[in-house]
């Protein structure tokens, strides 16, 4: 276990839970967001009535893990010996407490991780009773439940521990499934693609947890290795209110422990509105090529194949965004990624041409309020560059990185003693009766 981050994480959390209780005791009462009509019936878009401390998300500027960018990350975190990209250890350091992290940190992250890295016997059995077309996002969820009789959480709160340890046996269950999830995922790769040939996790211990998760999957060369650092980095988090997140963090308001919570977590982002979309947007495009005939369309047939979508009543995958109203910044990192590693592959040209034509194309319909490519308009293409064919599971990569924001801001919950959430609902009876009392005031 890594004992100095837990050290930091419990010094800042005590402090964190005494500004949260002065702040409420000065301005309990105050006002902070008005909610509408529209956004009660609106999937409750933009009103600010939840907390969460480890990132925020900026319409106009994306991302930020506690106040940093992602060049901000990859300037700053740490990184493996000869890479560019940030490690997810360092990251995770980063989501659980607001500090940098050093190098020696990091790796006693990657330490504490890789010391977790055995699937329990009964997960793997479990995963093989499933038929083989099982989606391997269902398999992830089914995978996590099935390791939850090992919950501390749970194991620790029917023996009575105070609520004031809470976020303790918290943070030991989740140091216990990071450790996992790769193991899970590259067991869930390989049953499914690769005929249950399966590939233990490194004998290097010092080796970092992505290039350990990439090893597992079958792709040992640089390349893959630093283009899952910056994946698992960059998927980790996106404020509070995302489905995957905000999920996680509803049922974790019942006190469920974190494999319950991270499980309902997975389910929502295996929904096509959300990180299914980067296994849709790959199915698309190589739709388009099907049907073109193969190679580099040209924009004026790219054009044409994006309204048949929209006036086809779809959806474009990988764009538009429920708070962004710019390009992504997780879509330009990895574009960045791709002029630099795979200028001229094929898909990439596709995705630069998408980029040209599709935000036009939405403004014009004038729907969508964001016209602009989302992370998920971007990663497949990479994955594919490197040989990971198999769309079906790009969803899972989605879910290991995510894992980390859910799970930091699961602890931060229990440590500052975050109570059950129960917004109150009303009728459309309720509704027409209180626009008209309101009508009849005004
Ligand atoms: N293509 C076509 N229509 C779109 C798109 C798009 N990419 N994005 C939004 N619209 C439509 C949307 O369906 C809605 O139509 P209607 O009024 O008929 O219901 C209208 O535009 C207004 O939607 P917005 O308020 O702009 O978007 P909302 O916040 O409801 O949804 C998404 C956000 C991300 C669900 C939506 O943009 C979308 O469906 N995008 C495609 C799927 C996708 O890429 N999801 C991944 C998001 C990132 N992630 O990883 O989770
Ligand atoms: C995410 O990363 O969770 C997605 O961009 C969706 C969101 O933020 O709503």
């Amino acid at each position: 276990m890594s004992t100095s981050l837990k050290a930091s994480l419990a010094s800042k959390t005590a402090a964190l839970k005494k500004e949260i209780e002065t702040l409420l005791a000065a301005h309990g009462n105050t006002p902070i967001a008005d909610v509408t009509l529209s956004q009660a019936y609106g999937g409750m878009r933009d009103i600010k009535c939840m907390v969460t401390e480890t990132s925020s998300v900026d319409p106009q500027e994306g991302i930020r893990y506690r106040g940093m960018s992602i060049p901000d990350l990859q300037a700053k975190l740490p990184k493996a010996p000869q890479g560019a990209q940030p490690l997810p250890e360092g990251v995770f350091w980063l989501l659980l407490t607001g500090d940098v992290p050093t190098a020696a940190q990091a790796a006693e992250v990657t330490a504490s991780w890789r010391a977790n890295e055995t699937l329990p016997e009964h997960v793997m059995r479990t995963l093989d009773q499933l038929p083989i077309s099982t989606h391997p996002m269902t398999q992830l969820s089914i995978g996590i439940m099935a390791m939850q009789n090992d919950s501390i959480f749970a194991k620790r709160y029917r023996e009575g521990m105070p609520k004031s340890t809470f976020w303790d046996a918290m943070y030991d269950d989740v140091n216990l499934l990071l450790g996992r999830m790769p193991v899970l995922a590259a067991y869930i790769y390989r049953r499914t693609y690769k005929d249950g040939k399966h590939i233990a996790p490194s004998a290097n211990k010092s080796l970092d947890w992505s290039a350990n998760l990439a090893h597992m999957l079958g792709f040992d060369g640089e390349g893959f290795r630093e283009l899952m650092r910056l994946y698992m980095s960059i998927h980790a988090d996106h404020e509070g209110g995302n489905v995957s997140a905000h999920t996680t963090h509803l049922v974790g308001s019942a006190l469920s422990d974190p494999y319950l919570c991270l499980a309902a977590g997975m389910n929502g982002l295996a929904g096509p509105l959300h990180g299914l979309a980067n296994q849709e947007v790959m199915r698309w495009l190589v739709g388009v090529k099907a049907k073109l005939g193969g190679g580099v369309p040209s924009k004026e047939q790219l054009s044409e194949f994006v309204w048949n979508t929209l006036n086809g009543g779809q959806v474009i995958p990988g764009y538009g965004h429920g708070v962004l109203r710019v390009t992504d910044p997780r879509y330009l990192a990895q574009r960045e990624f791709a002029l630099q590693n795979l200028p001229d592959d094929e898909n990439f040209r596709i995705v630069k041409m998408l980029y040209e034509v599709v935000p036009d194309i939405l403004m014009k319909q004038g729907k969508a309020k964001d016209p602009w490519p989302n992370v998920d308009a971007h990663s497949g293409v990479l994955l594919v560059h490197y040989g990971m064919n198999e769309y079906d599971f790009f969803t899972v990569l989605f879910g290991v990185s995510r894992a980390m924001g859910v799970l930091a801001s699961l602890i931060l919950d229990r440590a500052v003693g975050s109570p059950l959430e129960r917004p109150k609902s009303v009728t459309t009876e309720w509704v027409k009766k209180k626009v008209a009392t309101v009508a009849s005031v005004s």
